[in-house]
């Protein structure tokens, strides 16, 4: 037995040596301390030997047990560092990913930012509105054609009664106008981005949901010139210095008079190119005097006060910007076409 001992302890001794990592490490351990272990077994076996021998025997094994425990402690941390694999240093980072904002959003931001700066506020208003707000408050009522050109969404069971319960979802950002009048009185100053909706057969220029930026100042002597000059600054903002605006006559059934806004084309200033159809403009806007019937239902005398007002398709000025040929890439939800902006 005390041979065995020995080849034990030698046994040990060597394949300590040889061990690579923490693995090997605990079959070594299982090997001779395990429950069945060699050593284990000596040990128990113990009892059975005559009495003047296990004293002896019985010292040696526990010596050589503690040994053994003592030499594989000790390579313990050496056998884990092998488990991990080689730290190298000179290796680039991982980058964390990293979102960032919609470009109709960044584009949104700077003209909030904009417009703030000249003392407008900004407003908000709700996308589920009333019919009333969208059209009637508007000068439109349900009888008018202007209403086929802004088809849109109605919630089915909100449509009896009085038009101010009648839910659809919003055409414009043009209702908060007369929000805005009734909340704050005149003078105001106040833009309003917003989400609409309309009933479209979407194409590469139109879809159902798309955004707007609306704007509204009330005043005493309020005037096209002061119009013109508020788009101009926001047209030389968003294009750079030297952007002209220039006002034609159109019909909104809320302004009085209306104009559709065109800027020179920030692409060939105004030479004519693709990006224009050779016209040397770009139509962004809608625009005009607030009508007088608008005012009385926004709570402010026309006799009084006037006012001006207009809205533009914020997916439309990023289309410009970026030159996106279709409209559906906006809002498709692929970041393979996000992440470019
Ligand atoms: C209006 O919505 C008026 N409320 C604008 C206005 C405000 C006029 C204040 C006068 C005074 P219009 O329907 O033209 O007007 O739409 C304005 C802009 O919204 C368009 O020029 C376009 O840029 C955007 N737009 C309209 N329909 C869609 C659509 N289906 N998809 C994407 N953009 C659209």
């Amino acid at each position: 037995m005390l041979d065995e001992l020995k080849k034990i302890a030698e046994e040990v001794k060597a394949k300590l040596g040889e061990i690579k990592d923490s693995q090997e490490l605990r079959d070594l351990e299982l090997k001779y301390l395990g429950r069945k272990g060699e050593l284990t077994n000596i040990l128990r076996g113990l009892k059975d030997i005559l009495p003047e021998e296990r004293a002896k025997i019985g010292a040696l094994a526990n010596e050589i047990k503690l040994d053994i425990e003592a030499s594989l402690n000790e390579r313990r941390g050496a056998a884990v560092s092998a488990d991990l694999p080689a730290l190298d240093l000179t290796l680039p980072g991982k980058k964390p990913e990293r979102g960032h904002l919609h470009p109709v959003s960044q584009v949104q931001e700077q003209l909030e930012n904009f417009f703030t700066s000249l003392g407008f506020i900004i407003e908000d208003g709700p996308e589920l509105e009333s019919e009333y707000y969208n059209f009637e408050a508007l000068n439109i009522p349900a009888d008018h054609p202007a209403r086929d050109m802004q088809d849109t969404f109605y919630i089915e069971e909100k449509q009896k009664g009085d038009p101010k319960n009648r839910l659809l979802l919003r055409t414009q950002t043009s209702p908060v106008q007369i929000r805005a009048m009734k909340k704050y009185g005149a003078p105001l100053r106040v833009v309003v981005p917003g989400r609409c909706f309309r009933y479209e057969a979407t194409d590469v220029r139109h879809e159902h949901t798309f955004f707007q930026l609306e704007g509204l100042m009330v005043d005493k002597d309020i005037s096209v010139a002061h119009l013109k000059a508020v788009l101009e600054a926001m047209a030389q903002e968003l294009y750079g210095p030297g952007t002209k605006v220039r006002l034609r006559p159109k019909f909104y059934p809320f302004v009085e008079p209306g104009f559709n806004g065109e800027v020179s084309c920030f692409m060939c200033q105004g030479q004519g190119c693709r990006l224009c159809k050779q016209s040397g403009w770009l139509e962004i806007f809608g625009a005009g005097l607030v009508h007088p019937k608008v005012l009385l239902a926004g709570g402010i005398d026309p006799a009084v006060y006037s006012g001006f007002a207009f809205g533009f398709g914020l997916d439309r000025l990023v289309m410009l910007k970026y030159g996106i040929d279709d409209i559906r890439l906006l809002h498709g939800g692929d970041l393979r076409f996000l992440e470019q902006f």
